[in-house]
């Protein structure tokens, strides 16, 4: 098999860059190891920042989003049993996010490209290898249906998230890596409920953080704080019910609705960097180059963001062999992600209650919720960074 680009990966980032490909007339093929049914059901993030709605839409894909996606002009942050509100729109020149499920978005994507017909998608193929990107013609090792099978490119990108093979493919000599691994977990929650607010809350409280997220009217998408070791085995619905309802609570009569929960996984928490995001005809794109504890809401609008640029930088080369762009690809993605790690390492500590912290920083932690929280200055900064910066 041949094609242009060959990209593993049919999460966000690979299909959005095979879309995206195919808009300016370039081919690709997307190799997948899971199965339709599994990528487009893997629950994962939910708020799409305004750079990323507007490529989605300026693509020809966001028709569905438009239409059953919410616009949300702000978050509530809570503590010490009270509520603050950050605006959006008031700080950031009017910009704001959108509450559309990363489910949703695959749909949208997959549906698009088979639209567009051939073999634009491969299910359950799984890629082994990845030869020669030190030349012009790199080639994919992929294994479908038992049978091993070739695909050559002129390039390949590698959209194969945290455990996929492309990273470890750039010579480790050439490649540095940043981690922190968080001393806590998340417990996640799909229920059956309309939603308890109508903005995402995101609560600080001394037996954990906790978040109330939405995925439509009837459904409600909720976090707890939990150990990285602990097991859902460990939480029936009433005690996840009664945790989230102690911290949620506030003075006054505000209640948080309970229904049936449809699933429960625990997701940890790390930050990773992985520089450069390219060696030779190789590139990285999203979660396979980094990740961000789920705290900021960047993970998918970060993917996002590297294959847009990916894809103009691609469509340059392909155009007239004018590499300038692909050249200059690592160093200018590599600015949005550490400004994204920063955002969301400051969500994350402010938020979440360190097992093992001292009193001083706990202290210092509720100084900043507090500052955060009533300082125009502080919820501007905040705001901007959430709904994400035009430019890095
Ligand atoms: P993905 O989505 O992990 O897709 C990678 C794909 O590669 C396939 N693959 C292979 N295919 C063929 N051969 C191989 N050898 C392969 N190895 C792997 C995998 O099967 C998979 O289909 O990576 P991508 O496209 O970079 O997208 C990244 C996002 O999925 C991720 O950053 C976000 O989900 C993170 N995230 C959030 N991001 C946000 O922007 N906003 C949020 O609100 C948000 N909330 C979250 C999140 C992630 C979470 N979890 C579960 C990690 C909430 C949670 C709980
Ligand atoms: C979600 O809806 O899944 C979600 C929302 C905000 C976050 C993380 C996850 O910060």
């Amino acid at each position: 098999m041949r094609t242009t680009v060959g990209i593993i990966g049919a999460g966000p980032a690979g299909l959005l860059l095979s879309h995206l490909l195919h808009k300016q007339g370039i081919a690709s093929v997307v190799l997948e190891n899971r199965d339709r049914a599994y990528v487009e059901r893997r629950q994962r993030a939910g708020i799409l920042e305004q750079a990323t709605v507007d490529v989605l839409r300026a693509s020809g894909a966001g028709a569905r989003m438009d239409a059953e996606g919410i616009r949300h002009d702000g978050i509530e942050l809570r503590f010490d049993r009270q509520s603050h509100r950050v605006d959006f729109p008031s700080a950031t020149g009017g910009r704001s996010v959108m509450v559309y499920a990363q489910t949703e978005v695959v749909k949208d994507l997959i549906e698009l490209r088979l639209a567009d017909g051939g073999d634009t998608i491969l299910f359950e193929a799984h890629a082994t290898a990845i030869e020669d990107i030190e030349t012009d013609h790199p080639r994919i090792r992929f294994s479908q249906n038992g049978r091993d099978e070739v695909l050559d490119c002129d390039a390949v990108v590698a959209c194969d998230g945290f455990h996929g093979i492309g990273r470890a493919h750039i010579p480790a000599e050439l490649q540095r890596t940043f981690e922190r691994v968080y001393p806590f977990a998340w417990l996640g929650i799909l229920a059956d409920v309309p939603p308890s607010c109508e903005e995402l809350i995101y609560a600080h409280h001394p037996r954990g953080f906790a978040l109330h997220s939405m995925r439509s009217e009837t459904v409600s998408r909720l976090y707890l704080q939990v150990d990285p070791d602990d097991s859902v085995d460990n939480w029936s619905d009433d005690r996840i019910w009664d945790e989230l309802a102690a911290r949620f609570e506030i003075e006054g009569d505000w209640k948080l609705a309970r229904g049936p929960i449809t699933e429960k996984s625990i997701t940890p928490m790390r930050s990773f960097v992985a520089e450069p995001m390219r060696h030779g005809r190789l590139f990285l794109a999203g979660d396979a180059a980094h990740i961000v504890p789920p705290t900021g809401a960047k993970g998918l609008n970060l993917a996002v963001a590297d294959v847009t640029l990916l894809a103009q930088a691609i469509a340059k080369w392909q155009a007239g062999g004018d590499e300038s762009l692909l050249d200059g690809y690592s160093e200018t993605a590599l600015r949005r992600v550490w400004r994204a790690e920063h955002f969301s390492f400051f969500m994350t500590t402010m938020l979440h209650r360190d097992p093992h912290q001292p009193e001083f920083d706990y202290r210092l932690q509720l100084s900043n919720l507090r500052y955060t929280a009533t300082s125009e200055a502080a919820r501007a900064s905040l705001a901007e960074n959430y709904v994400g910066l035009p430019t890095v």
